[in-house]
């Protein structure tokens, strides 16, 4: 087994994990200060989001130099002594790669808009005419700079790089050797299953993403991943990438990560996170754990290895989502992570999920900082929907849920200034310090789970096997060596009659009732 699949991943955002300097932004020292908590959580990896220079207009998803740190983060010393840190206490980084974009501030940008005859002109898509593509973010794709548009999928600070040029793919190569010298385990690679346009023509029309067919998965993207592969991830003994891959079903996913075509490690799916997806009756939404389940199942028996996950930093809260902070936050959060934690494939916990942390508490939306929140805004008035069912979809599917500040203490924790976003209020009573006292919290219950895991060959190693799905009740078994291990999980605040006789080895209700599942009861049985 692979480092990456015996070992569980934890995101950090940086700018939301911890401030050392109280201009309230998270930063490099701040990261530092707070890895052995990290490291004691039973953590092996830990995926940094971007900490290039940026101007933030995408949180450093808008790259302006892929060699400097964003100065609100710190210097490359900093990012230096992080690295030697991290590996001394024997934990390794994946970074983010941003390469299906750049931020506009990124000089390659600045030279393209110098000229058509500039050498960087070709390093975007310039067209003389709009096409009718979609954005991720919402309406148009093309911005105008004089007599051209230039091609951007995602906020029009965020260029599409064009890589059907050699110099292009060149870069790319030199910036993952840079980042792997200075020690680093691999990469998240953003959006990677977009990255290559076969075409700038017209698309079919479609609801959403209206030019998708000419960019997702195409036969070039293949080959540009195996290229980097072969030309530089090879050279190093080690290492680890994992790809974000939008919009991907099962059969894309397996070519991908297939062993003999050496693209990606793992990918990053969706469908599970489409589950509470605004059906077509005016934005009502009602999450099913019957479809969870089922979505769940279907890709453990897909994929020989899942990227196992509930949240990120561009997902609303697990516990907000598919529990019941207001009434079962301690039981649900801590069903949830059972079934993370048991599931075939490497886990992935993002910051604050190990404390429960929930959606974060806006009154309006002039709080939001997220960019893909004020385009979906902008983009709301203009198709003239209500402002109250505008409101309440934003305040409940905002990227900005999940990236409220990390909950360290009940007071100054995160930053002894002002958060550059609002920190959740909940604060006083969901955090870091109060959880690692308290015997009974979430976060000592992922601890738990963890040491299980990583010392159980059945739970790393193991096959899948569903045993049933009925009444939002998920059963199903893990089993190596003719050892099996079952996981009974009530997905639901309803209690559920049930007949086991075997004490549980983990279970997020103190005592065992074998007779009734209780809301959102979980157990993890050795049979
Ligand atoms: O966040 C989303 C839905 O709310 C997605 O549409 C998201 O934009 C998509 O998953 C791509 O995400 C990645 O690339 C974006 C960046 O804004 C996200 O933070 C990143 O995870 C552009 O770089
Ligand atoms: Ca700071």
């Amino acid at each position: 087994m692979k480092l990456w699949q015996k070992g569980i991943v934890y995101q950090i955002y940086p700018r939301s994990f911890k401030d050392s300097n109280g201009d309230g932004i998270g930063d490099l020292k701040g990261i530092i200060s707070k890895l052995e908590y990290v490291k004691d959580l039973g953590v092996d990896i830990i995926w940094l989001s971007p900490v290039y220079l940026s101007p933030n207009n995408d949180n450093g998803y808008d790259v302006a130099d892929y060699y400097k740190i964003n100065p609100e983060f710190g210097t490359m010393d900093d990012m230096d002594a992080l690295i030697n840190k991290a590996d001394a206490l024997g934990l390794k980084i994946i970074m983010d790669l941003v390469i299906n974009h750049t931020s506009t501030e990124h000089w390659w940008f600045k030279e393209a808009l110098k000229g058509k005859d500039n050498p960087y002109r070709n390093y975007y898509h310039w067209r003389s005419k709009k096409n009718n593509w979609g954005g991720f973010f919402g309406g148009t794709t093309w911005e105008k700079v004089g007599d051209e548009y230039y091609l951007h999928l995602f906020d029009k600070t965020q260029a599409d790089l064009n890589l059907s040029n050699p110099k292009v793919i060149q870069e790319v190569k030199d910036i993952m050797t840079f980042w792997l010298n200075k020690g680093i385990y691999g990469f998240r690679c953003d959006v990677i299953n977009i990255i290559y346009k076969n075409s700038l023509e017209n698309g079919k029309r479609r609801l959403v993403l209206t030019g998708l067919e000419h960019y997702h998965s195409t036969k070039r993207n293949h080959e540009i991943l195996q290229e980097l592969h072969r030309d530089v991830l090879d050279n190093y003994p080690e290492t680890f990438t994992v790809g974000e891959t939008v919009l991907v079903n099962t059969e894309q996913a397996l070519d991908l990560m297939s062993p003999d075509r050496d693209e990606l490690d793992l990918v990053i799916s969706f469908e599970h996170m489409e589950v509470d997806h605004i059906n077509n009756k005016w934005f009502k939404v009602k999450y099913k754990p019957k479809k969870m389940m089922k979505t769940l199942t279907k890709w453990q028996e897909a994929l020989p290895w899942n990227c196992l996950y509930f949240e990120n930093h561009d997902q609303p809260r697990s516990v907000s989502r598919f529990g019941c902070p207001e009434k079962y936050r301690l039981e649900s959060a801590k069903m949830l992570a059972t079934i993370l934690l048991t599931l075939r494939g490497t886990p992935f916990i993002y910051q604050g999920q190990e404390i429960g942390m929930t959606n974060g508490d806006f009154k309006s939306l002039d709080e939001f900082m997220d960019t893909e929140t004020h385009n979906i805004e902008k983009l709301g008035r203009k198709l003239l929907i209500p402002r109250a069912i505008l409101r309440k979809m934003l305040f409940r599917t905002s990227r900005d849920n999940a990236r409220t500040p990390m909950q360290w203490n009940a007071t100054t924790g995160f930053t002894t200034g002002t958060a550059w976003l609002k920190e959740n209020q909940n604060k006083t009573t969901i955090n870091v310090e109060r959880s690692l006292t308290d015997d009974n919290s979430i976060l000592n219950f992922y601890k738990r789970l963890i040491a299980f895991r990583k010392a159980s060959p059945v739970l790393t190693k193991g096959d899948f096997r569903v045993v049933n799905m009925k009444k939002d009740v998920y059963i199903y078994e893990r089993s190596f060596n003719k050892k099996r291990i079952r996981i009974i999980a009530n997905m639901s605040h309803k209690e559920r009659k049930i007949n086991i006789t075997k004490k549980p080895v983990i279970s997020n209700y103190n005592d065992f009732n074998g007779k009734v599942l209780r809301p959102y009861e979980a157990l993890i049985i050795e049979v």
